[in-house]
C-alpha cells in the first residue's frame, strides 16, 4: 500500500481536466490559467485597449446603454447598432481595424475548442461596476454554429447562469473565477445564458477591480 502511494505521487499531474456541468457540450476548466498566465494575458489586453478602447454599447432600437463596456480583438468584432447585432471588421468607434487576437488566446482555443479553424472574434466584456450584468440571451449571430464559444474569465468572480432553449426554461448557476475557461458547444451551443452579478473584491488581478470576460468565436464557416 505504502509503495503504491509513493509511486502515485511520482506520477505527473495530467493537464487540467474539465469538471462535469450536467450540460452536454459545456466543459468548465477551473483555474485553467495560473496567476502568471493571467497577468501576462491582462497585459496583452491592456495593450490592445490602446488601439480599441472599451466603449459602452447601447441596446438596438431602445438605445438603452449597457451596464458593461465592450471591445473586440480579431478579424471580426461583434457590435450592437440601432438596427441589431452584427459582426464587423471595422471598429466604428474610431474607424480602425480591431487589434489581433493575442497569441495566448489562440493557444487556448487550439487546446480546448477541438475545431479545425481558428477563432475570428474575441469579444471583450468589461464588468466594471457593481451593477454590471448580462441578461439571459443566446449567441446566435455566428454562421459557424458548429464551433464552440470559448470563454476566459479574469478578475472578480461572477455568478453565471445557464438555461435551456426557451427563455423561461429552468436554469442552473455556476461561479466563474479568474483563470477559469468554459467551452460551450455541441448540444448546448444555443442555450440561454447570462451573468447575474459580479462579486466585488473577489480578485486583485484587475487594477481598480472588476471582471473581464473574453469569448472566442468562429463566425464564418471555414472553407472546406
Ligand atoms: C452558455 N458572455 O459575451 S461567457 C457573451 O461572462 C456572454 O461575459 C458571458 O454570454 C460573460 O455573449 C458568458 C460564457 C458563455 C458563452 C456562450 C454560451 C456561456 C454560454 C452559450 C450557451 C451557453
Ligand atoms: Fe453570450
Amino acid at each position: 500500500m505504502t509503495t503504491q502511494m509513493t509511486e502515485d505521487e511520482d506520477v505527473p499531474a495530467l493537464g487540467p481536466a474539465p469538471v462535469e456541468t450536467g450540460f452536454p457540450g459545456i466543459a468548465l476548466y477551473p483555474g485553467y490559467l495560473g496567476a502568471a498566465a493571467q497577468g501576462a494575458l491582462l497585459g496583452a489586453l491592456l495593450a490592445g485597449f490602446a488601439t480599441a478602447p472599451p466603449y459602452r454599447p447601447r441596446m438596438p432600437r431602445t438605445g438603452q446603454p449597457w451596464s458593461i463596456r465592450q471591445t473586440n480583438f480579431g478579424e471580426l468584432g461583434w457590435v450592437s447598432r440601432p438596427d441589431g447585432y452584427f459582426y464587423s471588421s471595422t471598429n466604428e468607434v474610431n474607424g480602425g481595424k480591431w487589434p489581433a487576437i493575442p497569441a495566448a488566446l489562440l493557444d487556448i482555443w487550439a487546446q480546448v475548442a477541438h475545431y479545425p479553424a481558428p477563432p475570428e472574434c474575441c469579444l471583450v466584456n468589461l464588468y466594471d461596476t457593481p451593477k454590471s450584468r448580462m441578461g439571459l440571451h443566446r449567441d446566435e449571430d455566428e454562421a459557424a454554429l458548429d464551433a464552440p464559444v470559448v470563454s476566459i474569465s479574469l478578475g472578480d468572480s461572477c455568478v453565471f447562469r445557464v438555461g435551456g432553449f426557451a427563455r423561461s426554461a429552468k436554469s442552473k448557476s455556476f461561479r466563474l473565477a479568474s483563470g477559469d475557461v468554459a467551452v460551450i458547444g455541441g448540444a448546448s451551443r444555443l442555450r440561454y445564458h447570462g451573468v447575474d452579478r459580479v462579486i466585488p473584491g473577489s480578485s486583485r488581478l484587475v487594477p481598480g477591480g472588476g471582471r473581464i470576460n473574453l469569448t472566442l468565436r468562429r463566425v464564418t464557416k471555414p472553407a472546406q
